[in-house]
């Protein structure tokens, strides 16, 4: 595994040279932030960033995300265009040393929780997911947290109902569009597709979604049958859902070569219905089976790129909710304990 660290670009409170010192950090996660989404990123952009992981010994080989945008997941009119910049920007980063792409074609919303700054009981904090108050929301009055700077209320109304006239069926006939236009240009770089889980992997504000579970991921690969169609297996967004077995996805994937990245994080099922709270990345403190996941990637000859994902907020930091330094440090010491572990132990016998 090539062990990577997410990083926000310049405006990221975490510097570079604070990221190399992690043990048995490879390169950095990023993307370029200041150009719309369905827009063209330049040579000069990549070369800047590529620079700056250099002078800290990092590698680039990973970009997440190139955003899609909604015209793209909503079949309409201009998506032909957005895919055409799309198709250009793979070129771009390809040219640029990367070597894998974490997108997501969720409508609208991306990750959604309802608290970013849930109280753990040592005094942490940590994104959370509660049934009882995501019912609460009024999704004609939208008020969630990271996401109300996003969307202007008019422009997320207008988002809302245009979706309803597209249904699970569609939004996949969509996907696939895409993928026919785009994996060709990684099949020409050398670049792989790695798709992210639907976060949480249910649909929300009746939105569809389409990327949760074994049977969506069956039915993606079977329609654009490149390897370099794969998937980020994130393990804390698919592992919201009781009803995915990760260690059976991390090995069934894997065999497949579809696994290119893979976010490690535990999360814990806090009730009955769905709710869920991101803890420290030990299998003891969530619901998922760490170790169980990283032996399956490995024994199935995973040899992708990992990031820790989401830390809680310790030692007092004020970092941004889920990318703070500590916990994903940890995380970061953790996997590679795992992955170490698991490695030698597979050699032995
Ligand atoms: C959340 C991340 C996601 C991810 C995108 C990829 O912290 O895991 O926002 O970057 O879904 O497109």
């Amino acid at each position: 595994m090539k062990l990577t660290f997410r990083w926000y670009g310049e405006k990221d409170s975490i510097p570079l040279r604070y990221v190399s010192q992690i043990p048995n950090i490879s390169g950095v996660v990023t993307a370029v932030y200041d150009v719309p989404v369905g827009g063209v990123w330049t040579d000069e952009q990549l070369e800047k960033l590529q620079r700056q992981c250099a002078e800290h010994k990092l590698n680039m080989e990973v970009i997440e995300s190139i955003p899609v945008h909604e015209d793209i997941k909503m079949g309409k009119g201009k998506r032909d265009e957005y895919i055409d910049n799309y198709c250009k920007n793979i070129e771009v980063v390809a040219r640029h040393g990367v070597r894998c792409i974490c997108y997501n074609f969720m409508p609208v919303f991306d990750w959604l929780r309802t608290d970013m700054y849930h109280k753990n009981e040592d005094g942490s904090t940590s994104l959370s997911y509660s049934y009882d108050d995501f019912v609460k929301v009024d999704p004609n009055n939208l008020h969630l947290p990271g996401w109300d700077e996003s969307y202007s209320p008019a422009e997320l109304q207008g988002l809302l109902k245009a979706y309803r006239k597209i249904s699970h069926e569609q939004l996949f006939e969509n996907l696939v569009y895409f993928l026919k236009r785009v994996i060709p240009v990684c099949d020409k770089m050398g670049v792989s597709m790695a798709i992210h889980p639907d976060d949480p992997p249910w649909d929300v504000f009746g939105l569809p979604r389409i990327v949760s579970c074994e049977k969506d991921l069956d039915a993606m690969f079977a329609a654009v049958p490149s390897e370099n169609n794969g998937l980020t297996l994130c393990t804390g967004s698919f592992g919201a859902s009781k009803k995915n077995d990760l260690v059976k996805m991390a090995a069934k994937y894997t065999k497949q070569g579809r696994v290119h990245f893979a976010h490690l994080r535990n999360v814990l099922w806090t009730d009955d219905h769905d709710s869920f709270c991101e803890t420290g990345h030990c299998s003891k403190h969530g619901s998922l089976d760490m170790s169980a996941i990283v032996c399956a990637l490995v024994e199935n000859g995973f040899d992708g790129y990992v990031r820790p994902d989401h830390g809680r907020n310790i030692f007092g930091e004020d970092g941004k909710p889920g990318y703070g330094l500590y916990d994903r440090a940890l995380g970061a010491a953790y996997i590679n304990g795992l992955f170490e572990a698991a490695e030698k132990c597979i050699k032995k016998s």
